[in-house]
């Protein structure tokens, strides 16, 4: 098979590069080594910056979104009982779209399907070859037999564990990272959400998180031990542990049901740089990864592929600057969501090991952000997403 671009993943990354190149006229194959349904199976991310919104238009994959996409003006913040909103459109005049990372994945699958655009499911063994000479090659394995895919680019969107960052050589890479000292606890059930904004919880017991995907459907989150056993989890325990994280105020309006999904996530901050190896860009999870406090994993990887096509389409009418610099720009804006994940963590998760003088740290500022504009105006610009 030939192709001029070969897309290793099907993630949003991957997807949503592949809907931009084929709007810009780029022929391009992707190659995913599980079925459809894992990838549609993994509950993620919910809430998107408007520059992965407006990509997604670009790309014509918003009808559904634009539809049932639930705009948020802001958000709430909880700390010692006292609640506090911020008014992301007051500050900012942008706000943020409510909508599951399963229903992007779901519309760029349908229409990558519609256009009849080449994707490969549960190919095994994917290997890449020849990116740091003129002759790039994707080489899979599939019904027993080995399948080439001749390209002149390949796009490693496989996330973390993927193969194509495992594949550069190690002198060629730095990396950097953050592992912290706990991890969140998502549960997903159809029960109508807490509340019409999600509501950030910094308590004592540890951070909790009220998300939802629509009307009918809620996300809740606990900070939990790394070593927390997901079979000691029953839906029981989670409320119960949610609503000790709760003001009073609102555990009494939480409405609990079956949970539909509930898994351990560990929290990362990640970072790989250069972003690109001659022919090969990393892009999304593959080149970086933030604790989801900020929300900003998705919204990185929809930003990175935004600039990669625009270089890859530029390339094809002869200009390689695109190209040059994609690393470049991609990295300033990943080290500024870094930055803000991080900082958001650190500000609203319980870390007994920083001791007294971390947790009067943490109170301090988070008095000073309830009764600065200033302060304010800073999470909000950072939410809403800085400019590409
Ligand atoms: P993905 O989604 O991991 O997709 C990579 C794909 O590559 C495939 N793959 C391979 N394919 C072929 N050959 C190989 N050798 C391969 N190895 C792997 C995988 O099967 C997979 O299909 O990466 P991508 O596309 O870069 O997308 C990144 C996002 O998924 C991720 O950043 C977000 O989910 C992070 N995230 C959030 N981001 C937000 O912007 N807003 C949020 O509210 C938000 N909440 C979250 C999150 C992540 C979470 N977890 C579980 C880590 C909440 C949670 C709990
Ligand atoms: C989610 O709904 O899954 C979600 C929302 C906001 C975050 C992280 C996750 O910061």
């Amino acid at each position: 098979m030939k192709t001029q671009v070969a897309i290793v993943g099907a993630g949003p990354a991957g997807l949503l590069l592949g809907a931009l190149l084929h709007h810009y006229g780029v022929h391009n194959v992707i190659v995913e080594q599980r079925s459809a349904a894992y990838v549609l199976g993994r509950i993620r991310a919910g809430v998107l910056e408007q520059i992965t919104v407006d990509l997604l238009a670009e790309a014509g994959v918003d009808a559904r979104l634009r539809a049932e996409g639930l705009p948020h003006d802001g958000f709430e913040m909880c700390f010692g009982g006292q609640r506090h909103r911020i008014d992301l459109f007051g500050l900012t005049g942008k706000r943020v779209t409510v909508y599951g990372q399963t229903e992007v994945t779901h519309d760029l699958m349908d229409a990558r399907t519609a256009q009849q655009q080449p994707t490969v499911y549960e190919a095994q063994d994917v290997s890449v070859h020849g990116f740091d000479g003129s002759a790039p090659r994707v080489r899979y394995r599939q019904d027993g037999q080995t399948q080439e895919i001749e390209c002149d680019f390949i796009a490693g969107c496989d996330g973390f564990h993927g193969v194509c960052r495992a594949s550069v050589p190690a002198a060629a890479l730095q990396t950097f990272e953050k592992v912290y000292p706990f991890g969140w606890l998502g549960l997903l059930a159809d029960v109508p959400p807490l509340a019409h904004e999600l509501l950030y919880v910094n308590h004592e017991r540890g951070f909790a998180l009220c998300s939802m995907r629509s009307q009918t459907r809620s996300r809740y989150y606990l900070q939990c031990a790394l070593d927390d056993d997901i079979r000691q989890w029953t839906d029981e325990a989670f409320w119960a542990e949610l609503k000790r994280r709760l003001p009073a105020e609102s555990a009494k309006h939480l409405v609990t049901g079956a949970s539909l999904e509930k898994s351990i996530a560990p929290l990362r901050s990640f970072v790989t740089e250069p972003m690109r190896f001659g022919r090969l860009f990393l892009a999304g999870d593959a080149a970086h990864i933030v604790p989801p406090t900020g929300a900003k994993g998705l919204n990185l990887a929809a930003s990175d592929v935004g600039l990669l096509s625009r270089a890859l389409a530029e390339h094809y009418r002869g200009r390689d600057d695109g190209i040059e610099q994609y690393s470049q720009r991609a990295l300033a804006r990943v080290w500024k969501a870094e930055r803000f994940s991080w900082w958001f963590t650190s500000l609203m998760h319980r870390f007994p090991e920083n001791g007294a003088f971390g947790a009067k740290m943490q109170t301090a500022e988070l008095d000073y952000l309830f009764g600065s504009r200033a302060a304010q105006q800073v999470v909000a610009e950072n939410y809403v997403g800085l400019a590409l």
